[in-house]
C-alpha cells in the first residue's frame, strides 16, 4: 500500500524554500495518499540546539505545516524523539550501512565545512536515521527538495541490503512481500522508497547568491524569505534580490548561466502553479523592476495567510501540543510493529 512519509527540521526559521520544496508539496500529496509529517528533532541535533529555541522551532514547524494546510486528522503530524523506534532503528541501520556510503555524502561535506574533526558523530551518520524515519514506517514515497536525493538513495540501498542480507530468514518468517526494484519484483522486508521531486522550486536559491541553495541557517537574512516574514520584509528582500542587468528573456531557455533570473522566476512559477515558460510568456521582455513587484505582490498573498496563522497557532500552543502527542501515538503504533518484525528477522528477539 502506498504510503509517504517526510520530514522538516526544527533547527531554525523555516524558509520560502522548505514550503516550496517540500511543505507546499505535502498538503498537496494528503489527498491520493496516506501521508505521514514529521518534526525531525533528533535531525537538528546533530548540530547543537539551544533547548528553548529548539522547543520553539518544534512546535513552530508543527504550526507550518498546520498552516499551510495539513489537516493533522487524516494524516499523522508529531515529532520524531516521540517514537523511540526511530532511534532504535537507526542503530541497526548504522549496522547494515557501510561508512564508503556515508563518506560519500555531499551534504555532511557541506555541514561538516573544513572542521571535520570537530563534526558530531550524528551529523556522519544523520543519514542512517532517515533512513529509519523513511522505512519504519515502510513508506513508499518520499516528498523532498532536490538536496535531499543523495539521502534518499542511501535508504534505497539500506532497504536492498538489509532485504538481501536477511532475505532467507525473511523468508523463513513469512515476512516478505513483493518489492518494486526497476522492472523486477523481489520479495523483502522493505520497500524501496521513490523521492517526489517536483514542481519549478525543487531547489529553491539565496536571493543574495543564485548558486547557494536558500538555507535557514544562512547568516545573511536577506539571503531568505522566511515563512514569518512580514509582508513589508518579504516586498524588501524582493527588491533587494541581486539580479543581472538584461531584461527576462521569452522562454525557460534564455535562463540558463542567469541562477538569479531562473531563481526569481522559478519562485513565481512555483507560487503561481504555473510553468516557468508560461510566466515568460507573461514577463518575457520586461525588466526586473517590472516583475519584481509582482512577485512580491505573488509571494506576500500566499505567505501572509500562513505567517498570521502561524502567528495564531503559537500564541497558544497547546492545542499543537496535543496533535503532536496523538500523533505520536498513532505512529507509535506502526513503528513498533516494523521494530517487532525486524527484531525476529535480525535475530534480536525469540
Ligand atoms: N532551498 C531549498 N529549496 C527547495 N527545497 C528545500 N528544502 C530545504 N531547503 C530547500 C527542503 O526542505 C525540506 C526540509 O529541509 P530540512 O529542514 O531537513 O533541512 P535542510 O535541507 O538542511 O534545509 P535548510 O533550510 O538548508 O536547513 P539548514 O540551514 O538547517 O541546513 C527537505 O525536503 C529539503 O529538501
Amino acid at each position: 500500500e502506498p504510503l509517504v512519509f517526510s520530514g522538516v527540521q526544527p533547527s531554525g526559521n523555516l524558509t520560502l524554500g522548505n514550503y516550496l520544496g517540500a511543505i507546499r508539496n505535502f498538503v498537496a500529496l494528503q489527498g491520493s495518499y496516506k501521508c505521514i509529517y514529521c518534526v525531525v528533532d533528533l535531525h537538528a541535533i546533530t548540530v547543537y540546539q539551544e533547548p528553548k529555541s529548539l522547543i520553539e522551532a518544534t512546535r513552530s514547524v508543527a504550526a507550518a505545516y498546520l498552516a499551510a494546510g495539513i489537516d493533522p486528522s487524516k494524516n499523522i503530524v508529531f515529532n520524531q524523539s516521540r517514537v523511540h523506534q526511530h532511534s532504535e532503528l537507526a542503530w541497526i541501520f548504522n549496522c547494515v550501512a557501510r561508512m564508503g556510503w556515508l563518506s560519500r555524502m555531499t551534504q555532511f561535506k557541506e555541514k561538516a565545512g573544513k572542521d571535520r574533526e570537530n563534526a558530531s558523530a550524528g551529523l556522519f551518520a544523520y543519514p542512517a536515521l532517515m533512513a529509519a524515519d523513511i522505512l519504519l514506517y515502510r513508506a513508499t514515497h518520499v516528498p523532498v527538495g532536490d538536496d535531499q536525493k543523495q539521502h534518499l538513495e542511501f535508504s534505497r540501498d539500506v532497504a536492498q541490503k538489509f532485504n538481501n542480507d536477511y532475505s532467507e530468514r525473511i523468508g523463513e518468517l513469512g515476512l516478505g512481500v513483493p518489492i518494486a526494484m526497476g522492472n523486477e519484483t523481489v520479495n523483502g522486508y522493505f520497500p524501496l522508497t521513490e523521492p517526489l521531486i517536483e514542481g519549478p522550486a525543487t531547489r529553491v536559491m539565496s536571493l543574495r547568491d543564485g548558486t547557494k541553495k536558500m538555507s535557514k541557517s544562512d547568516p545573511s537574512d536577506l539571503s531568505r524569505i522566511n515563512l514569518t516574514d512580514t509582508s513589508d520584509d518579504i516586498a524588501k528582500k524582493i527588491r533587494k534580490a541581486k539580479t543581472d542587468p538584461e531584461a527576462l528573456p521569452s522562454e525557460a531557455e534564455g535562463l540558463e548561466d542567469r541562477p538569479e533570473a531562473a531563481n526569481l522566476v522559478g519562485i513565481y512559477a512555483a507560487l503561481a502553479g504555473r510553468t516557468r515558460d508560461d510566466v515568460l510568456r507573461e514577463f518575457g521582455g520586461q525588466q526586473f523592476s517590472t516583475f519584481k513587484p509582482a512577485l512580491a505582490d505573488l509571494a506576500i498573498e500566499q505567505l501572509a495567510p500562513i505567517a498570521d496563522e502561524m502567528r495564531r497557532l503559537m500564541a497558544d500552543t497547546s492545542h499543537i501540543d496535543s496533535i503532536l502527542a496523538n500523533g505520536a501515538e498513532r505512529a507509535s503504533v506502526m513503528a513498533e510493529k516494523t521494530m517487532i518484525d525486524v527484531k525476529r528477522i535480525i535475530g534480536l528477539s525469540f
